[in-house]
């Protein structure tokens, strides 16, 4: 199974997309191990031309999509078996694409990104935080995931978090951790973008998108439903904002595909930033 259900060519490949099925650490629904399969069978039905940049996967660097492996059940392992499946790629110079699963597996690209790109900063769309000190017992879990990505040493500037508790309120004033709540980006968007471009043009920069993040009225195939998220043109505001500086790889985490639309959503809002990125013409009508 490939992205889009293109023949692919691995030696001229040069963005890998890495299915990453786990949800083992799941708190309300689990489920978001089938994400990766879902939303690469729902990639073929996307239309392949873009109205907005005016170009098709014709314009944009050759894929390869890694065939899913099942991970082992303990956080530690699922993460290595995934560092070592995308360690190589890296290597060759290939821009990484995780699909997942749940948001615990964003530490296994950004892991080795930061050996690399030591001053990485990861920009989040999330409903949540993500920066407990441990959930249900265990630091690998997806609701402690960017708090581990803190302790990393990465700068954190996080969008759309509507749900936090006051450990990690507390905790990302401590860490210096740029939240944008969710009312504060229907409200400002604009200003909110200027100051995430101000973030974005000083370092590399990493994209987790927690599908959460989202308003589950678009997309409620997540496993963790919070009301009032972003809309698909705000979420694509944010990443055409970011696309204008240097992405070293991002991920799209925690879809749960209990109905079709979530995964399309979920496939197309990797097309799209795929796009946004490499798109050769990048004309971005309507202004980013
Ligand atoms: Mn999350």
């Amino acid at each position: 199974m490939t992205f889009l259900g293109l023949e692919e060519d691995p030696q001229k490949a040069k963005i890998v997309f890495l299915p990453a099925p786990y949800d083992a650490t799941a708190s309300y629904l689990p489920g978001a191990r089938f994400g990766p399969r879902r939303l690469l069978e729902a990639s073929p039905y996307l239309e392949f031309f873009d109205e907005e940049l005016l170009c098709s996967y014709k314009d944009l660097p050759p894929f390869l999509t890694l065939p899913e492996k099942e991970l082992p059940v303990a956080p530690e392992e699922a993460l290595r078996t995934l560092k070592e499946q995308l360690a190589p790629h890296l290597k060759a110079g290939r821009f990484p694409v995780t699909l997942g699963g749940e948001h615990t597996v964003s530490l296994a690209p950004i892991d080795l990104l930061r050996q690399d790109y030591p001053d990485l900063l990861v920009v989040q769309i999330d409903a949540h935080a993500d920066l407990r000190a441990t959930y249900q017992g265990s630091p690998l879990s997806h609701a402690c995931v960017m708090r581990r990505v803190r302790e990393m040493g990465a700068e954190v500037v996080a969008l759309g978090v509507r749900a936090i508790s006051e450990e990690e309120y507390l905790y990302a004033q401590e860490a210096r951790i740029s939240l944008f709540w969710a009312y504060q980006l229907k409200k400002e968007l604009p200003s909110v973008l200027k100051t995430l471009a101000t973030f974005c043009a000083q370092r590399p920069v990493y994209v987790t998108i927690d599908l959460d993040g989202f308003d589950p009225a678009e997309i409620p195939g997540v496993g963790t439903p919070e009301p009032g998220g972003l809309s698909w043109y705000e979420g694509l505001a944010i990443l055409k904002t970011v696309a204008r500086y240097q992405v070293v790889g991002f991920d799209v985490v925690e879809l749960l595909p209990k109905d079709e639309r979530s995964a399309f959503f979920a496939a197309k809002l990797v097309y799209k930033f795929i796009s946004y990125l490499f798109c050769p013409q990048r004309a971005f009508p309507g202004g980013a």
